[in-house]
């Protein structure tokens, strides 16, 4: 608490701010509705994946029974990619970042009234988005890519979605700066500075495709609703505009599992954080690197010049090095733990973590699923060898180990602490939890290895109604299998998950010990130097990158553009 100094020269301490039990409500009202949208999203979200894992391996083809309610396998796919990677993703995390962001601060929202504005602009956003896309009027995919175009509503919902999350940030920032003038002297907490981090790298992501829907689409799709004519589409500054977002949205997902592996995982198996200075750093470099690296996604585009690949690709690799460090810090922290619980030798400490706990162990799984995932990032990202996996079924192999597991499986372990905390009734139950797991690890080994496998040795293209392609071929027939066989026990696994929220919501069983929200304290409880508890040269130089790897090939991409393309409706 800062002292201040009154006109009369004495100095008194202001009254603390305290969080009472009122201000917690509106915080956990906020972030329970939010996770409430997102577990619904995903229930349907994830059902599409089944239908199109089988619609793939020629097991059973569902889209001729799904008439007319659902049109085509492209309806569906655009339903799966927005629900599970937007929704789902979006929602959980604004709504656990709300949770924990106050708890950490141990301080109210400045302006409480902000966060429930923003949900309710992200759920007009979600509805006015959700509509086009069931009534197949926006079956362009997650990624929305010109010259495709949707009905005008879906950007709009997009819009708001996106605007509704930046508003939780602002939320996070007003709160952030007054408890920086409360204490002046104290290093900001971890989980709220690595919280705020994450919400600032979104604000800078969310910015490309601002400038993408604003400029270009939104006035397109308007243009038959108002009569004018439309003034035309440039695909390649708009696939620009959409991966300097796209790229940094992963780490938007990401970033609140390492929020949890960080702060609170070492704490759910009686460990320490190993490193706080160096976690704090991983978050900082986060910020820096994570937004100049999108021509990764776009080296088979021609019209960028090679030069502006190659630099991506040097920063892409600079962004894989904060998940390296995190790679060995935390398992560190892990490691403290289980020595603590009476863990010995070189690795067989690894069975005495806190494998018993669900919340603990489906985070756990999590991490190791994420070791193939990042390794399978980084052979993306070199240059030369992504002409070989780009649009096959190695990329959503890969993506499925991340967002699908990394931080999907991490968002299961926190709803088996988070869920129970917020409606105060016992987890329904511990066993099916770790079945849920268990389950999900394996269904993803054996799915993702299956596709990454079809995608490496075969060629076959991803984003694909395969089973209906004229060169479908049955040296595929093996890999397909193992794919059904991952997508049965993510079926059964996501069924559990879906059961185990519904029972945890409804059934009021009395918890044995309260939940609280765990919180891993540092081995060394020396603050961490200021330099890294200092925005200004990590947000000055995330900007000034993003200014030099963005802005001179921007310059000419706007200054070339020809918006010869008209939206077009290919579905
Ligand atoms: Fe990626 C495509 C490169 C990470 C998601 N990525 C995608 C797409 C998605 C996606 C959705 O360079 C498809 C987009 C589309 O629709 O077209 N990705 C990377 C790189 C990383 C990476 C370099 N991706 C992610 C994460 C995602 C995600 C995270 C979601 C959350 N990705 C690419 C590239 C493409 C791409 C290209 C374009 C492909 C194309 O051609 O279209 C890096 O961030 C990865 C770094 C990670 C590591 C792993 C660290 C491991 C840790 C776990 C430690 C745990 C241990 C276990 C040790 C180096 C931290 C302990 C166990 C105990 C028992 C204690
Ligand atoms: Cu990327």
């Amino acid at each position: 608490m800062s002292v201040q100094t009154m006109p009369s020269g004495v100095k008194v301490a202001p009254t603390p701010v305290v969080l009472t039990a009122n201000d917690l409500k509106i915080v956990d009202r906020v972030a329970g509705l939010n996770v409430l949208i997102a577990v619904l999203a995903l229930s349907v979200g994830a059902l599409f994946g089944v239908f199109q894992g089988l619609e793939h391996a020629k097991v059973f083809d569902i889209y001729p029974f799904l008439q007319p309610a659902i049109k085509t396998y492209y309806q569906g796919l655009t339903l799966h990619g927005a629900l599970n990677a937007i929704v789902w993703t979006t929602f959980f995390i604004c709504g656990f970042f709300t949770f924990a962001f106050v708890r950490s601060f141990n301080r109210p929202l400045r302006y409480p009234w902000l966060s429930v504005v923003a949900f309710i602009v992200m759920v007009v956003g979600l509805l006015t988005a959700a509509l086009p896309m069931l009534t197949n009027n926006a079956t362009v995919l997650y990624t929305f890519y010109p010259p495709m175009l949707a009905e005008w509503t879906f950007y709009l919902g997009l819009t708001l979605l996106v605007v509704g999350s930046w508003i939780v940030g602002y939320s996070f920032y007003f709160t952030y700066y007054a408890w920086r003038k409360e204490n002046p002297e104290r290093r900001a907490p971890f989980v709220a500075l690595s919280i705020t981090i994450t919400m600032v790298l979104w604000q800078l992501a969310t910015l490309g495709v601002a400038g993408e829907i604003l400029f270009q689409l939104l006035p397109n799709a308007l243009a038959p609703v108002f009569g004018y004519t439309a003034p035309g589409l440039d695909p390649l500054l708009n696939r620009t505009l959409f991966w300097w977002f796209g790229h940094p949205l992963v780490y938007f997902w990401l970033l609140p599992a390492y929020v949890s592996w960080y702060g609170m995982l070492p704490a759910q198996t009686n460990g320490k954080m190993f490193s706080e200075p160096l976690a704090r750093l991983v978050f900082w470099l986060f910020l820096l690197f994570s937004t100049p690296v999108g021509f990764h996604h776009q080296f088979a585009d021609p019209g960028i010049p090679e030069i502006w690949k190659f630099i991506h690709m040097v920063l892409t690799f600079g962004v894989g090095f904060p998940s390296l460090i995190t790679a060995f810090t935390v398992v560190a922290s892990l490691e403290l733990g289980a020595r603590a619980r009476g863990g010995k030798g070189y690795l067989r400490w690894i069975g005495r973590l806190n494998w018993g706990d669900p919340s603990y162990s489906a985070q756990n799984l999590a991490m190791i699923l994420f070791i193939f995932g990042g390794i399978g990032g980084l052979i993306n990202a070199s240059y030369n060898v992504n002409m070989a996996t780009h649009n096959t079924m190695w990329v959503p192999g890969h993506f499925h180990l991340t967002v699908g597991s990394a931080v999907t499986l991490t968002f299961f372990g926190i709803s088996y602490w988070l869920v129970p905390k917020l409606t105060g009734h016992k987890l329904f139950t511990k066993w099916l939890a770790q079945a849920q797991a268990w389950t999900w690890f394996f269904g993803m080994l054996f799915f993702s290895n299956a596709y990454h496998t079809l995608g490496l040795l075969f060629n076959v293209p991803r984003r694909t109604m395969l089973g209906q392609a004229p060169y479908y071929d049955t040296a595929w027939t093996p890999q397909m299998m193992e794919s059904v066989l991952g997508i049965a026990l993510l079926s059964i696994s996501a069924t559990l998950f879906f059961a185990i929220m519904l029972f945890t919501l409804i059934i009021p069983r009395k918890q044995d010990t309260p939940v609280e929200m765990p919180l891993a304290q540092p081995l060394d409880p020396k603050p961490a130097p200021k330099w890294l508890d200092t925005w200004w040269p990590w947000l000055n130089g995330a900007i000034a990158l993003i200014i030099l790897s963005y802005g001179p090939m921007l310059y000419q991409l706007i200054r070339d553009a020809e918006f010869w393309s008209r939206g077009i409706r290919v579905w």
